[in-house]
């Protein structure tokens, strides 16, 4: 009997290390989606901007699925902002190098443009 014991545990033993072996091994959680709307996305602005047109914002139009979190990276050399074209949000002057976040609780169309630099305009689409 007592040899028996110890040939249980001798198992137990060797599962319970063998559980936490295959946690630490284990394969990334789930893929990247491939669906066309994503739940954040970042909107790049490009150096030159200001003289870039519809180009200054890339990706443009954007589309993403309500609720997604939309952030302006400005790689420019240049400070910046997006404003709203219906008033819905005002980033304020992004210095090169900053950033800017905006949530899009609901679908719909929304154009923006740099309030500095008349020429610089983009979209975002909320699916
Ligand atoms: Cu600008």
């Amino acid at each position: 009997m007592v040899g028996v014991r110890i040939a249980v545990t001798a198992v137990l033993v060797v599962l319970i290390s063998g559980c936490g072996g295959g946690k630490d091994t284990s394969t990334p959680a789930s893929p990247t989606p491939t669906s066309p709307t994503t739940a954040a996305a970042t909107v790049t602005i490009q150096p030159n901007a200001r003289t870039s047109g519809t180009a200054a914002f890339v990706p443009n139009p954007l589309t993403v699925s309500s609720g997604a979190v939309v952030t302006w990276s400005n790689t420019d050399s240049t400070t910046h902002d997006m404003v709203s074209d219906t008033g819905v949000w005002d980033s304020g002057r992004i210095a090169p190098g900053g950033s800017f976040n905006f949530t899009f609780p609901s679908k719909g169309s929304f154009p923006y443009h740099c309030s500095i630099h008349s020429g610089m305009v983009g979209a975002l689409v909320v699916q």
